[in-house]
């Protein structure tokens, strides 16, 4: 091509290769351990039982029992999570978050914290707001239904373009990168933010059990770009994999049909519900199984995988699908774990994890971010060390 520039011929061989050039975390400073977090749960416990003390004996309600720090961790892994309101979860008359609900003219708490996280992204990739194309908000839950939250992180930024929310629970960050990604591949953008605040403790219900310690809140951003643009260093994405299966057994009921009372009480229906058991049971071979076809597409085996950054739900779940993936049991190096400090940040986990352990690889390197939650939904980004 007569007439143009070695780096122009490099930019053009580079168009529609998306990558991603950084990534932010936002999080909260408040953590609840599982101590503090069973104490409370176990005061509601005695209060119920002593409140209803006549009805038990009866026969005409059930007597609930006490949560155990121990099973916790040996259950799930998890021994600590941050959360955005501290107090009222811990408090065992109220049991679940509050806020001062924020007026139109205040920035929303998913568009704040969302904002910390793209800005740190921004700044490591070196870029300017208004060099972003497009926001995209992916996460298991909206504060409101309009107008969007990403539309509001633009505005906050400063970024010219476009923006919109989109929601497929656990795996909403894995499933946006992908989306990011193909608008780079189709040439309609060259830098997309796909940025993930998850606020689970607003959907969380804290008096259940079986679910009460698994959850926490954060933020995370994720710069997807095309290779021609992208800061020196950076991870080629090598390849994207979605899937998704219909399945009750991860469930929130609350929508704008089916309100839930604010206390959320008598209504857990309308809070996130699960059968823990089947999706662990469920989701491993379905997850392990979408990876090694994957890899084969890409002529990859899987064992070669330098690092798996997998959705941070349950540490036995992770520890059997990074075994079927690598063939032999992961250590913390090859399947690092944020699970302990973090819990399950639902789509913001696997990143987490990214975001925290990979700045140590080095070129060529190759790594999978995977995520799987409700839906089913499961997304699998394959990416390698460039720089
Ligand atoms: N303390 C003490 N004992 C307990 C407790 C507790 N807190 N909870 C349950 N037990 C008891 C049970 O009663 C049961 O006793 P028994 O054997 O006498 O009946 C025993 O412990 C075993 O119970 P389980 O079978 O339920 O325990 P598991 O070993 O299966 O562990 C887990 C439970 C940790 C929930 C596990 O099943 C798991 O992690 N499963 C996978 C879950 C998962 O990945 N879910 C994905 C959800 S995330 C997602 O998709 C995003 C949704 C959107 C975000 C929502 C934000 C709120």
């Amino acid at each position: 091509m007569p007439g143009l520039s070695l780096r122009t011929m490099t930019d053009i061989q580079l168009s529609g290769r998306p990558v991603i050039s950084a990534t932010g975390l936002f999080t909260p400073e408040e953590s609840i351990t599982n101590e503090e977090l069973v104490a409370s749960f176990n005061e509601y416990v005695d209060r119920f039982n002593a409140a209803n003390a006549e009805a038990i004996e009866v026969g005409e309600t059930e007597a609930l029992t006490y949560s155990s720090v121990e099973f916790i961790e040996k259950a799930s892994g998890i021994k600590a999570r941050h959360v955005m309101s501290k107090q009222p979860i811990l408090d065992p008359d109220v049991m679940g978050p509050r806020w001062d609900e924020r007026g139109n003219d205040e920035w929303s708490m998913m568009a704040e914290i969302g904002v910390t996280a793209a800005k740190q992204a921004l700044e490591r990739a070196g870029r300017k707001p208004e060099d972003v194309d497009a926001v995209l908000c992916a996460a298991s839950n909206m504060e409101r239904p309009y107008p969007a939250m990403a539309i509001e992180i633009q505005q906050a930024l400063g970024i010219e373009g476009f923006g919109f929310d989109m929601n497929v629970a656990c795996s909403s960050a894995t499933f946006g990168i992908q989306t990011a990604a193909d608008y780079v591949r189709a040439g309609n953008a060259k830098s997309v933010l796909v940025v993930s605040p998850e606020i689970t403790s607003g959907h969380l219900n804290w008096r259940d059990r079986d679910s009460h310690f698994i959850f926490g809140d954060v933020a995370t951003a994720v710069l997807v770009e095309d290779a021609a643009i992208a800061p020196e260093q950076h991870w080629d994405i090598l390849s994207t994999k979605l899937k998704t299966v219909f399945s009750n057994n991860i469930r929130n009921n609350f929508g704008f049909l089916n309100r839930a009372s604010p206390e959320g009480v008598g209504e857990p229906d309308k809070l996130f519900v699960q059968e823990g058991r089947k999706v662990f049971k469920e989701v491993v071979p379905m997850v392990a199984q979408m990876i090694i076809e994957e890899a084969e597409k890409l002529q990859m085996d899987p064992k070669t995988l330098r690092r798996l950054w997998l959705h941070q739900a349950n540490a036995g779940m992770n520890r059997l699908i990074a075994q079927r993936v690598l063939g032999h049991e992961a250590n913390d190096d090859e399947s690092p774990t944020v699970l302990d400090t973090y819990g399950n940040t639902s789509s913001a986990g696997s990143i987490i994890a990214f975001h925290l352990n990979s700045d140590d690889l080095v070129a060529g390197d190759t790594g999978l971010i995977c995520s799987f939650g409700a839906g089913y939904s499961a997304g699998a980004v394959f990416v390698r060390r460039v720089g």
